[in-house]
Formats: C-alpha cells, sequence, structure tokens
C-alpha cells in the first residue's frame, strides 16, 4: 500500500507541509495527556484487538446491543417552584418524549432545612423544587406512576428524609419499594470536594451513605443506591484525569464502606451507577467514559466482585454547564448537542441536555424544549444509535482511552497512599488539585490561548436580552409555610416525636439503618427539616475551611502586559495607601458553588488584592459584619443559584445598619439581564457575568475603589 505505515513516515510528509512550522508545534496538552496530530495502526493498545461490546472490560460500553436494541434513557434533570409546578413540567416533557424523571430539589432542601427556616429565605424553590413534607412529594410525582417511571434524584446532605419521604409516598400512591425503579445520587465525598451541598461531617455521612447502600439491596431491588459523580468535578474545573480518577476512588470508597459494614459486594455492586460530566473536548469526553468502564471492572475485580453486573459501569451524563456562555446564548444549542453526541458516542446510558439559557437562568419551556429535542434528534434522526460502538477501533479514541486509563490509574493510585479517599478529602487535596486547573483553565480563556466563541473571540455587542424564568421566591415560601403548618396541625404529634427521638437514638447509638428510621418518622409526618435537625442534633453541622490557592493564576500571565498595567495601579494604590486594595468575596445563602468565587479569589490575590473569602452559607448580616471587621474596600457576591434578588437587599440594610456606606458592593455569577436594574438600584456597583474576563473585573472593581475613595 502506498500510504504511510508509522507516526515517523507521516512525520516526513506533514513537515514538508508545515515548512517552517515544527511539527511538535501540532501537539496539544489535555490537562496532563499529551495529544499527537495524528494517530496510526502502531498506537492501537494491544487489548483492543478483540475487544467486544457487552463484555469485559466494557470499554466498548455495557450492553451487547446497546442503542440500537434500546437507546439511552433521555432523562432531564428539573425542578423549580412548588412541588405541583414541578409535576406539571415532569408531565409536559414526558408527554413530549422524555422517558425518565430527574428531580431537582432546592437548596433548601439540600441542606436540610424547612422552607419557612430563616437562613433559606433567598433559596426556596430558586434552583429546584421545595420539598418540606411527604405531602409535596406526593404532588410532585402526581399521575406519575411510580411503579413504571424511574425516577432520579439528586440528593446527598438530606438524603435521608428525602429517601424516606420518597418512599413513604410511593406506598400511598400504592406503590412497594421493591417496585421502585430509579436512582439517588448519595454521593456524599464529592460534596466536601466541589458541590458543598453537605449537612454532616465526612464520617457520619459516610455512615448514611452505607444505611442507603444497605437498605436499597435488601429492600429496594431496582433502585441504584448511589451515582457517583464526576460531574461536579468536571463543572468545578477537573482536568479528564481528575475527574475519573476521583471519581473511581470515590467508588472504590463507597464499596469498601458498605462491605466494612458486611454487605456482600455482588449484592449491591449491580446497583452502584454513576454520573460524569461532558465537555467540549469531543474525543477526550467520548474516551473518558470507555476509560471509566475498563477502570471501574478493573477495580471491582480488585474487590472481589464476582458478579460481571458488578463489575459494569452504568453512567448519567450531563452536558456541561461551565461550557455555556451568557454571550450570545443561542451558540450554547451546538455546544451541548456536540456534547450530547460525545456521551452518546461514549456509551452512556442516559442523559441530560442543558438548556442554551442555563448560564442566565433556569429554562423555558422554549429552551426545555429544544434541549429535550436535541435528543431526540439523535435518537431518531442522526442514525448514530444503528451500530454499536462506532468509535470502537479508532486508533486515536483507543489510545486515548489507554491514556487515560493509566493517567488515572497513577492518581487513584496516588489516592489510596493518601489512605483512601475520605482521607484525600479531609486533607483537601483533591480540592486543591481541582481549583489549580480551574485557574489554569480561565488563565487560557483569559488570555485567549482557549477560544470560546462569543467570548473571547467573535463577540457580538449588541446582543438582545433572551427571556428567562422568573421565580416569585416569596410567595412559594409562603405557600411551603402554609402547607407546613397544615401537615403540623393534622398530624399525631406524640407519634411524631417519638419516632424523631428513636431517629435520633440510632444516630447516637451507631446501629440500627438511619434510613429505616426515617421511613418511620416521615409515616408520621416529621418534615424534612425535623428529620434531618433529629440527626444534626447528634452529628452537628459541618463547616468547611475556605482557602485560596495563589500564584496560578499570576504563573501563567508572567510576560502580559494587561497583567503588569494593573498589578502596577495596584502597586501605586499600595504605596499612596498604605496597604493593598481589599476585597471579601463571599457567598450568601445555602448556594454552595464556588468555582467561580475561588477563581476571582485567586485571581486577584496575584494582582495584589488583599483576599478575604467568606466561608459559604452565610446570611446578610453575617457577611456585614465580616466586611466590618475586616474593613474592606469591597464585597464581591458570586451567586450561581439565582438567590440574589432576596439576598442583595438584605446585603445593602445589614451594611448599611454596620454603618458601611462607602463599601463597593459587585455582584458575579448567573445574573439575568432582567434583575441588573434592581441590582443596581440597591446599590451595586458592578455585575459580571459567566465569560467575564478577571482582568478587565479587576480593572472596572479598581477603578470603583478609587471612585469611592477620591470622593
Ligand atoms: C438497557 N437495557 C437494555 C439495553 N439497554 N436491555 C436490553 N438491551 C439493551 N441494549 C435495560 C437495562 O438493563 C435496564 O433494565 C433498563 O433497560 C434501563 O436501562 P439503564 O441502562 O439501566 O437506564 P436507566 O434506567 O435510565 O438508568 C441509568 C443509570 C441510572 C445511569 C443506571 O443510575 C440513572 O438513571 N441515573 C440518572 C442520574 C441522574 O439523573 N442524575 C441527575 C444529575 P434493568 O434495570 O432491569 O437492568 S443532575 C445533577 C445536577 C447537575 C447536580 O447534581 O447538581
Amino acid at each position: 500500500m502506498n500510504k504511510p505505515a508509522t507516526f515517523a513516515e507521516w512525520a516526513k510528509l506533514a513537515e514538508r507541509e508545515l515548512r517552517d512550522v515544527p511539527l511538535s508545534d501540532l501537539e496539544r496538552d489535555y490537562g496532563g495527556l499529551s495529544i499527537k496530530p495524528a494517530y496510526f495502526a502502531e498506537d492501537l493498545p494491544p487489548q483492543t484487538a478483540g475487544a467486544m461490546p457487552g463484555a469485559e472490560p466494557f470499554a466498548r460500553g455495557v450492553r451487547a446491543t446497546m442503542y440500537a436494541n434500546r437507546p439511552w434513557t433521555i432523562r432531564q434533570y428539573a425542578g423549580f417552584s412548588t412541588a405541583r409546578e414541578s409535576n406539571a413540567f415532569f408531565r409536559q416533557g414526558l408527554a413530549n418524549g422524555q422517558k425518565g424523571l430527574s428531580v431537582a430539589f432546592d437548596l433548601a432542601t439540600h441542606r436540610g432545612y424547612d422552607s419557612d427556616h430563616p437562613r433559606v429565605a433567598g433559596d426556596v424553590g430558586k434552583a429546584g423544587v421545595a420539598i418540606d413534607t411527604v405531602e409535596d412529594i406526593k404532588l410532585l410525582f402526581e399521575g406519575i406512576p411510580l411503579d413504571r417511571m424511574s425516577v432520579s434524584m439528586t440528593m446527598n446532605g438530606a438524603v435521608i428524609p428525602v429517601m424516606a419521604m420518597f418512599v413513604v409516598a410511593a406506598e400511598e400512591q400504592g406503590v412497594r419499594q421493591e417496585q421502585l425503579e430509579g436512582t439517588i445520587q448519595n454521593d456524599i465525598l464529592k460534596e466536601f470536594m466541589v458541590r458543598n451541598t453537605y449537612i454532616y461531617p465526612p464520617e457520619p455521612s459516610m455512615r448514611i451513605v452505607g444505611d442507603v447502600i444497605a437498605h436499597t439491596a435488601r429492600r429496594m431491588p431496582r433502585f441504584n443506591s448511589i451515582s457517583i459523580s464526576g460531574y461536579h468535578m468536571h463543572e468545578a474545573g477537573a482536568t479528564a484525569v481528575q475527574e475519573l480518577a476521583y471519581t473511581l476512588a470515590d467508588g472504590r470508597e463507597y464499596v469498601r464502606a458498605a462491605m466494612a459494614r458486611g454487605l456482600d459486594i455482588d449484592a449491591f455492586g449491580p446497583r452502584l451507577s454513576f454520573f460524569f460530566g461532558i465537555g467540549m473536548n469531543f474525543f477526550l469526553e467520548a474516551a473518558k467514559l470507555r476509560a471509566a468502564r475498563a477502570l471501574w471492572s478493573e477495580i471491582m475485580t480488585g474487590l472481589g466482585a464476582k458478579d460481571p453486573r458488578s463489575r459494569m459501569l452504568r453512567t448519567h451524563c450531563q452536558t456541561s454547564g461551565v461550557s455555556l456562555t451568557e454571550q450570545d446564548p443561542y451558540n450554547n444549542v451546538v455546544r451541548t448537542t456536540l456534547e450530547a453526541l460525545a456521551a452518546v458516542l461514549g456509551g452512556t446510558q442516559s442523559l441530560h441536555t442543558n438548556s442554551f439559557d442555563e448560564a442566565i437562568a433556569l429554562p423555558t419551556d422554549l429552551s426545555a424544549r429544544i434541549a429535550r429535542n436535541t435528543q431526540l434528534i439523535l435518537q431518531h434522526e442522526s442514525r448514530v444509535t444503528d451500530v454499536v460502538d462506532p468509535l470502537g477501533g479508532s486508533y486515536y479514541v483507543e489510545a486515548l482511552t489507554a491514556e487515560l486509563m493509566e493517567k488515572a490509574r497513577n492518581l487513584i493510585d496516588a489516592v489510596e497512599a493518601e489512605g483512601g479517599m475520605t482521607q484525600a478529602v479531609q486533607a483537601g487535596f483533591p480540592k486543591l488539585a481541582i481549583e489549580t486547573a480551574a485557574a489554569i483553565r480561565q488563565a487560557r480563556i483569559d488570555r485567549g490561548e482557549d477560544v470560546i466563541v462569543g467570548v473571547n473571540r467573535y463577540r457580538v455587542e449588541d446582543a438582545a436580552p433572551i427571556d428567562a424564568r422568573a421565580i416569585d421566591n416569596a410567595r412559594v415560601r409562603e405557600e411551603q409555610a402554609h402547607s407546613i403548618a397544615q401537615v403540623r396541625r393534622g398530624r399525631d404529634e406524640a407519634r411524631c416525636q417519638s419516632m424523631l427521638s428513636a431517629l435520633r437514638e440510632f444516630a447516637a447509638m451507631d446501629e440500627g439503618n438511619l434510613l429505616e428510621a426515617a421511613i418511620e418518622a416521615a409515616r408520621a409526618r416529621a418534615t424534612l427539616g425535623e428529620i434531618s435537625r433529629a440527626l444534626e442534633d447528634v452529628f452537628g453541622r459541618y463547616s468547611a475551611v475556605t482557602r485560596v490557592i495563589s500564584g496560578v493564576y499570576g504563573a501563567s500571565y508572567s510576560d502580559d502586559p494587561q497583567f503588569a498595567a494593573i498589578a502596577g495601579r495596584i502597586n501605586d494604590f499600595t504605596s499612596r495607601h498604605g496597604r493593598a486594595p481589599s476585597i471579601l468575596v463571599a457567598k450568601m445563602g445555602q448556594d454552595g458553588h464556588d468555582r467561580g468565587a475561588k477563581v476571582i479569589a485567586t485571581a486577584f490575590a496575584d494582582l495584589g488584592f488583599a483576599v478575604h473569602l467568606s466561608a459559604l452559607f452565610e446570611t446578610a448580616p453575617e457577611i456585614a459584619v465580616k466586611a466590618q471587621e475586616l474593613g474592606v474596600d469591597a464585597v464581591g457576591i458570586s451567586t450561581l443559584a439565582a438567590g440574589h434578588n432576596t439576598l442583595v437587599p438584605e446585603l445593602f440594610t445589614a451594611l448599611r445598619n454596620s454603618g458601611l456606606k462607602d463599601v463597593t458592593v459587585i455582584v458575579g455569577g448567573v445574573v439575568p439581564e432582567q434583575d441588573h436594574a434592581f441590582l443596581r438600584q440597591c446599590g451595586v456597583a458592578e455585575i459580571f457575568g459567566p465569560g467575564t474576563n478577571v482582568l478587565e473585573a479587576a480593572f472596572s472593581v479598581l477603578n470603583q475603589i478609587e471612585g469611592r475613595l477620591s470622593n
């Protein structure tokens, strides 16, 4: 044959075309993976030959027939406002082609608070549905037969009350636990690492995970007891290798925890499931899923699993939220389509496609329809379902799969050397590694090295704002408070309190299954907040230490004139005032998304600002007190869960009450255009949306601070 047979032969041809440019210029680094510009037969890993779909190590898929026989489940993650409104949204989705449900709970629910708790005023019904009682869950699934519909619930911190109330609601719909089909996220380790909706400290939290696994293994054979999630690591900025390694290391930790309480690995192994984020690096993301399956099969074999179903990694995927841009948002439809295709070619079992407006607000009916239809078009029109694992045998994808496996294996070994994931999480090193990767990525975008269309290249300056769904949070709070009161009035109080005491005792004695005890409490109509509080009375509420990493962002800018210019101005400021300009980067309410706050804190610190980072979950008065104690020039509020319209006015009131009138307040994160005027009226100086260049933001903040000081 006449074609080049080796990389070396091809390189000669390529160098001729490149003329003066070295071939090495075409090599790429994907977060520690080195990618060549072309792959050949010699790059195929030996294990690829003869690999079969449905057979171990499952790189080619967990089913022999995959989508040729049954397509993946279209499972759109949704929930907002009240149970009644979310139920209507679910039913509309199901009537229009969606196949499974995936419930988004609001942050008050995640953190174990009833909607009438004062700490959660800004969060109720905002980023998910408000759930307080069994009656809410019954309404949420009204008209949806729970013996036939698989329901995924993204719940971690408050997993015990939510699972308990789900079981009771199903019972009252006439469906036994044994018939329930679905998945509970129940993955607490990644909460401590990146997602932050934990409630209790790591050790009792791990006991809770074990209790849920034990209960489902015994009583709910069709229910997936956990969804071990890399998605949130991906969203927090993890590289593909980090996402793979830390997720699988979490998986291993859960298996060990369940085995330590005497469970047989094959009794629960087949019902462990996974969840990955799918970003824009098309082939890398498909290869990531293939690598995940092969590695999990290795890990479970090592742990003693005999049943092949225990060694099968089944996964849900979601297209990436951080890849969505506020600027030129219709581009997000294209991004989501590509990501969905990567997930499908990677062999996912279930998929959520983001709506194009999710970088701005909750999806509207229109954007949700386009997102769902993206999957329907892939299933019905693109013909990608006709052939099993069409990427199988691709020189590039197979080599990439093998390299991902090797790098992830090394990182998993590093975690093991630290004593496993619970130890590593407590020491905080995976979190720091992910934050470092996120800062590097942000610097690459800000410098234009990673192109984002419509953001750092090809910008549209006069784009019209798009419609956004708004939630009347005060109304939801009022309705929820009313129905909580009604439930409390209607229950046998003595029975309810005695069930809550029993739960507390189980927790304190370190024996009995907490979920089983909570089911009794839910039957007696204890609320979510009461069940959670009973556990908190024994376990306590966890508060994480926040840290700012330094040097990473600055190092990417060592030779950048814009960086030098702002650093120079900060230097001048420091000489003139005898101190650096200072900022408190703060999160308010139950919004635990801290990637943006961390990236800003790191970058601003590297520029020379004195940066203070608040703890998570603070109230407005707590932030005001901190701002006063620190004497900061500016407070930067990071908001990603839509609480700003309630919380920012509260902050201004609290600042005024603390006598702080001259602090510059800026807001960054997901803020719909229609909220800008309101926030500015409150006194917000600048609003920075997703995709803001960090150096430009630093310039504006400094201008604002100097403007105030010179008045
Ligand atoms: C599948 N089946 C087949 C085939 N494919 N049978 C014959 N031939 C085939 N080719 C069977 C399966 O064995 C199974 O039956 C049934 O069809 C359903 O298929 P599945 O593959 O198990 O799909 P699924 O029921 O949709 O379950 C998928 C997962 C599950 C991944 C296992 O855990 C899941 O749905 N996860 C969703 C998690 C989620 O929605 N998370 C939301 C995250 P059997 O069961 O009888 O074997 S949103 C998160 C937000 C962003 C957040 O966290 O903050």
